[in-house]
């Protein structure tokens, strides 16, 4: 591992459609910049730095308010540029942090303060060396009050996770409906799975995110926009939507983010049901406390 990879667009288009005032990006990352913040001796993909001043002024580019940033494997468990990111952010964003499970109670409160809402555990082989469940459940049972666990997993494995995601007590957060064959289209088995996975507790979130990762046939990505429409509208209040940016690890077929903003009417027809994926429901989870105002 040598050349740092940049694997976002370097001038994405402005986007032809609008979100709404209060828009929340719900997953994006930052990279470094790695002076500051190194990458952890385990990354295994070395970004070129992505950092704060970039995602802003990515997210006043697409006419975005928000951004929800997830702490990136490459940074390991050490959140510090992405608590960086949050305190620069003037209020405008909150995080997602990885944790050693292992972690104490004062180290979670002071997440807290640092704008964190909730822990991911990443289970791709290609992204981390081990996914304990054991250790992630005891950590999950002691989380902040209001957090809640985003998991990320690829469809393969869902059936495995079962057991596991159904004792986690908090709410769980799926990254990118865990990456379903888009192409095997509404009704296939991936994502038929992921329905009763939906179906089996109120409290599952998902991210409709990533066309370029799930999609084969590439952009115009219509076979993500045929098979993620129908599980918008019918989960429409447990939804969310974010770029991905900086799009780690992607080195062929890097997205234009003007035209990722631009698939969110093609999975959300409705200005009703744009305003829970982009405004209503990431307020409810990461600023609870102004949601009522949405
Ligand atoms: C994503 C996807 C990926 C990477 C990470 O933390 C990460 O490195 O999340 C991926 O490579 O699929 O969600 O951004």
């Amino acid at each position: 591992m040598t050349d740092r990879i940049v694997s976002w667009h370097t001038s994405p288009s402005k986007p032809t459609y609008t979100p709404p005032p209060g828009a929340v990006d719900a997953h994006c990352h930052v990279f470094g910049p790695m002076a500051q913040f190194p990458f952890s001796a385990k990354a295994k993909y070395l970004p070129e730095d992505a950092g704060p001043d970039m995602l802003f002024a990515l997210r006043d580019h697409l006419g975005f308010s928000r951004n929800v940033i997830v702490q990136a494997s490459c940074h390991g468990t050490d959140n510090a540029a992405t608590l960086d990111a949050i305190a620069k952010s003037d209020g405008k964003a909150r995080g997602v942090a990885v944790v050693d499970p292992a972690i104490s109670e004062a180290d979670l409160d002071a997440l807290h303060e640092g704008g964190i809402r909730g822990i991911r555990f990443n289970f791709l082989k290609r992204l981390v060396d081990d996914a304990p469940k054991d250790r992630f459940l005891e950590v999950s049972k002691r989380l902040p009050e209001g957090w809640h666990v985003v998991i990320y997993f690829e469809a393969d494995i869902l059936e495995d996770l079962r057991p596991f995601m159904d004792a986690i007590p908090v709410p769980l957060v799926i990254d990118h409906m865990g990456r379903p064959n888009v192409a095997q289209g509404p009704d296939g088995v991936d994502m038929k799975a992921f329905r009763r996975l939906l179906d089996s507790r109120d409290d599952i979130w998902f991210k409709a995110t990533c066309p370029d990762r799930l999609d084969p046939a590439g952009s115009p990505w219509n076979a993500f926009a045929k098979a993620v429409a129908p599980l918008v509208a019918d989960y429409q209040d447990r939804a969310l939507w974010g770029t991905d940016w900086p799009h780690p690890n992607m080195q062929d077929a890097i997205p234009d983010d003007g035209h990722l903003v631009d698939m969110i009417p093609r999975i959300a027809p409705t200005v009703e049901l744009q305003q829970k994926l982009l405004v209503i429901n990431p307020m409810r989870l990461y600023w609870p406390e102004d949601a009522s105002q949405t």
